[in-house]
């Protein structure tokens, strides 16, 4: 059975970026219910328990009919979410440095055009769904709870949640400011740890 992680820092310690009424209504309801529907539909397909979610959600469309929507939906909720808590902190923030920062300033030529082809994903993307940043350095927006892995490109190094329930209280229908404050929070020691890794 899976289980919803702790957040690896306070409910209010992204403030003011993201507050804390936001950190615990997406962590503690809407985090907990992607967990909960994930062990519902394995509950449906009990072969699939031995699998990681991973591999799941690698397999996506090998899934049996009856599962294959709620562990794309609860499943990729479930992972995206709690990579998402990994990926920011407090006091974060900057530029990445090292070998991930080396091949983003390859790639992009500055961190800056890098983070404008992020941000205008971002703000281009309708309705829900995740702005990624893959393995191989490359910006994808995605609808709902849908991953790279879908597409078999592996797990991401770092995404960003651009659902309104994971900034309106907030921001309101702000949506660009949420994702250029967002850039304050980002974890680049952890993702550059996955990019290394
Ligand atoms: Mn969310």
């Amino acid at each position: 059975m899976y289980t919803l992680p702790d957040l690896p820092y306070n409910y209010d310690a992204l403030a003011p970026t993201i507050s804390e009424d936001i950190m615990k209504l997406h962590h503690s309801k809407h985090h907990q219910t992607y967990v909960d529907k994930l062990n519902a539909a394995l509950e449906e397909a009990p072969d699939l328990k031995q699998a990681t979610l991973v591999e799941l959600l690698s397999d996506i469309g090998n899934l049996p009919d009856s599962v294959r929507m709620a562990i794309r939906n609860h499943g990729g909720g479930h992972y995206n979410h709690s990579l998402f808590w990994e990926i920011m902190a407090p006091q974060a923030g900057g530029e990445p440095q090292g070998k991930l920062g080396d091949a983003i300033r390859e790639k992009w030529g500055s961190f800056e055009a890098f983070t404008d082809e992020f941000n205008s994903k971002a703000l281009g993307l309708f309705g829900s769904g995740w702005v990624w940043l893959t393995r191989d350095l490359e910006i994808l927006a995605m609808p709902n709870q849908d991953t790279p892995m879908m597409e078999g490109k592996g797990e991401p190094l770092m995404g960003l949640d651009v659902w309104e329930h994971a900034y309106y209280l907030d921001y309101k229908n702000k949506r660009d400011d949420y994702i250029k404050n967002w850039w304050d929070v980002v974890n680049w020691k952890f993702v550059e740890q996955r990019f290394t890794q």
